[in-house]
Formats: structure tokens, C-alpha cells, sequence
């Protein structure tokens, strides 16, 4: 899932952006996750990790344009019937210094995750990156799983309303957003905050007989 037009950039470049942190940051710490637990299996609980695709398709501007791959499996479950307890969405999860704020519509629909997630992450000393100031609603996949499949999702998002573009840093949707801005620290703190929250919450499940 990569936007297919640099649309942010000032040449109005139309070839699709390398989309390091817009797309492939997430995928990158959602692969690690699942090499660990491969390693140190969970006992009691299952985790499916979720890549989706055509997130970032949309016209600005347009309502359900975006997260079009979200909306189409929230409404045709690869599992009929699909349920998960709790889901969480990475999304620009790896420039320096991101701030992850706390996002509406994940207050709105999964409070209890999100005071879950950025608690651990306090925990472990991230309180930098994931900062408790609330933030507006954005539309972002997290929000189709709520409404249409239920499961109480939340959003990690680097939201930047300091930066030019007024959104999301000034890389966003331009050829900018390449391996430069990508920091291993970033990424780290984003991995082992969501490793942590799910051996957490393996371990407050009742075990299995
Ligand atoms: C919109 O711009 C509509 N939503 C922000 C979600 C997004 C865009 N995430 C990555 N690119
Ligand atoms: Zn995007």
C-alpha cells in the first residue's frame, strides 16, 4: 500500500511515492512482531497480523475514498463470522522523533486499547513518542473496522499539524518519503511497545484448560 501520486509535492509529480514511512514503516514492524512470536509462541491467545492494502488511493476531499482494502474486508471477513478482541493499526510509524498523538475516533471506539497501548508505553520509558495530548478524528483504516466489523480498533499515527503540509510532516505524500525518514529508534519504540502489549495481555487471559 503505497499512494500511487506524489500529490503533496510542489512539482505535482505523478509517479507513486517510495512511501518508506507512509505505508511501509508499519508493514516493517508488524514483520519483526511476527518473527518474535514465532519464536516465543503464545499459549493462549492468537494474533493475525493485517496487511491491508488501498489505504491510500484516495481523493482528498472525497469521503470513502481512502482505506478502500479496510472497508471491503470489514464488510467480507476472510472468516465468516471473524472476531478479534481488539486490533491496533501502525501507520507512519518510523520518522524521526514522530509524535503519536491521541487519535478521535480511536478515543471514540477503543478507548480502552488505546489507554492499554500508551500505558505500556509509558512503561517502558516511550512516553516520548507517544505523547496523551488528544487529537481530532483522522480517517484512517481503523475507522471501518469500528463501524462496520466492531472490533474496538485504535490508530498509531504520526499526525504533524506544525509541519507545512498543516497534516502529516512535510515528507507526506512526496518523494520525500524515503529510507531518510526512517530512525531505528522510531521503529523500536513502536515494536516493542505493541510486543509488549500483546504478551501483556496474553498473560491477564484466563489460561485455556
Ligand atoms: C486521509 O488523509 C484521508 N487520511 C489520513 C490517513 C492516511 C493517509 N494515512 C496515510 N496516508
Ligand atoms: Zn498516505
Amino acid at each position: 500500500d503505497s499512494r500511487p501520486w506524489a500529490d503533496q509535492d510542489d512539482s505535482a509529480e505523478t509517479a507513486p511515492i517510495l512511501a518508506a514511512n507512509d505505508g511501509a514503516s508499519g508493514v516493517g514492524v508488524l514483520l519483526e512482531i511476527a518473527r518474535l512470536i514465532k519464536t516465543s509462541p503464545l499459549k493462549n491467545i492468537g494474533v493475525d497480523v493485517f496487511f491491508i492494502d488501498t489505504e491510500d488511493y484516495g481523493k482528498p476531499g472525497y469521503e470513502n475514498s481512502y482505506c478502500l482494502g479496510a472497508q471491503h474486508w470489514a464488510a467480507n471477513p476472510h472468516v465468516p463470522g471473524y472476531k478479534a478482541d481488539f486490533g491496533i493499526l501502525l501507520d507512519m510509524v518510523g520518522a524521526p522523533n514522530a509524535v503519536f498523538a491521541r487519535e478521535g475516533n480511536s478515543t471514540f471506539n477503543a478507548s480502552w486499547v488505546q489507554d492499554m497501548v500508551w500505558s505500556n508505553a509509558a512503561e517502558l520509558g516511550y512516553g516520548r513518542f507517544f505523547s496523551n495530548e488528544r487529537i481530532g478524528p483522522i480517517t484512517d483504516d481503523h475507522l471501518y473496522i469500528n463501524n462496520i466489523i466492531k472490533i474496538p480498533t485504535i490508530d498509531v499515527i504520526h499526525y504533524d499539524p506544525g509541519s507545512s503540509s498543516g497534516t502529516f510532516g512535510e515528507y507526506w505524500h512526496t518523494h520525500d518519503d524515503n529510507m531518510d525518514m526512517i530512525d531505528k529508534s522510531t521503529l523500536t519504540a513502536v515494536g516493542r511497545t505493541v510486543t509488549f502489549t500483546v504478551y501483556k495481555y496474553e498473560a491477564e487471559q484466563t489460561p485455556l484448560p
